[in-house]
C-alpha cells in the first residue's frame, strides 16, 4: 500500500482563495490510475483552508465567537475542495469517496482520536478508496483545531500496511533553502536527522501547519526500514507515475536506518 499526500501547493494556488487546479488535479489522478498500484489519497487544504484559518486564528483554538463562522466556512470550502478532487479521481476510473476529518473524528490538544476505523478498513477491503484531507476539527480541550493532511498521513501509515508515502509537491523536492528566492539553493536528494539544522525553512505564504520544515519533520517521523518518504514534484508531467512505476526520479528521500 502506498500513501500519497497531494500538497495544497500542487491541487491550489495556496495564495488565492479557493483556487482550484482542476488541470494538475486530472492529470495526477490520471497518472495515479495508470500506475495500477494500490493507494490513499490524503490532500492539504491549500487556498481552501489556511487563508482563512489563518485570518481568524482557528489553529490557537476556540479565542472568541466572531472564529466560529471561519469554521464553517473553512470546513464548507474544504469539503467543497475535496468533492473536486473526488471528481477528478472518479472521472479517472478510481472509485473514491471522501471521508471530511472535521465531521468524523475528533482532537485532543491537537492529537487526531479516530476511535473506530472499521469503515475506513471496510472501504479499502472493498477497493473503495478513502480520502481524507486537512480539516478543522472539533477538540476536547482547545474547542476546535486544525488537522493537517500530514497528522491524517500518519496516522493512515500506523492503520495500514504502508511501504511508502509520497508527498506530492510543486517543488523537486526539500532544498536547503527556498528555491523560489534563492537561485543557489541546492536539492536534497536524501534526509536525515541533522538536515533540520541545515535547512532554512522560512514560510512565505499563509501556512498555518508548518511549511517545510513541518514536511521534514513528519517526513523523519513516518520513515522506517520497511517504509520510505518521498517529497516528489507533481508539476513536472509523469513524474508521479515514473516514481510510482520504480523508477528514479529526481526527489527528496527520507530513508529510515
Ligand atoms: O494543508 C490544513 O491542512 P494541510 C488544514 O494538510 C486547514 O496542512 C484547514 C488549514
Amino acid at each position: 500500500m502506498i500513501i500519497i499526500k497531494l500538497g495544497g501547493s500542487i491541487i491550489t494556488d495556496k495564495t488565492d482563495y479557493r483556487k482550484f487546479n482542476k488541470d494538475v488535479v486530472a492529470r495526477l489522478c490520471k497518472e495515479i490510475k495508470e500506475s495500477g498500484q494500490k493507494v490513499i489519497i490524503v490532500h492539504g487544504a491549500g487556498s481552501f483552508g489556511h487563508i482563512i484559518s489563518k485570518r481568524f486564528k482557528l489553529n490557537e483554538g476556540y479565542v472568541d465567537d466572531a472564529q466560529i463562522p471561519a469554521v464553517a466556512q473553512v470546513c464548507y470550502d474544504t469539503r467543497d475542495l475535496s468533492s473536486m478532487i473526488i471528481k477528478e479521481l472518479i472521472d479517472a476510473g478510481i472509485p473514491a469517496i471522501s471521508i471530511p476529518p472535521g465531521s468524523a473524528f475528533y482532537m485532543e490538544d491537537r492529537i487526531l482520536r479516530i476511535e473506530d476505523e472499521s469503515v475506513i478498513r471496510m472501504m479499502v477491503e472493498k477497493g473503495l478508496m478513502p480520502v481524507m484531507f486537512g480539516d478543522v476539527v472539533q477538540d476536547k480541550n482547545l474547542g476546535f483545531a486544525i488537522c493537517s493532511g500530514d497528522q491524517i498521513t500518519e496516522l493512515l501509515a500506523k492503520m495500514f500496511d504502508v511501504e511508502r508515502v509520497i508527498f506530492v509537491s510543486d517543488i523537486d523536492g526539500l532544498f536547503d533553502s527556498d528555491p523560489k528566492t534563492d537561485p543557489n539553493a541546492e536539492l536534497l536528494s536524501k534526509i536525515d536527522k541533522d538536515t533540520l539544522s541545515a535547512v532554512n525553512t522560512d514560510i512565505s505564504v499563509d501556512d498555518v501547519t508548518g511549511g517545510v520544515r513541518g514536511k521534514i519533520e513528519t517526513m523523519l517521523d513516518m520513515c522506517s526500514k520497511e517504509r520510505d518518504c518521498i517529497l516528489v514534484n507533481g508539476m513536472v508531467e509523469g513524474r508521479l507515475l515514473s516514481l510510482l512505476k520504480g523508477e528514479d526520479v529526481i526527489c527528496t528521500r527520507a530513508e529510515g536506518e
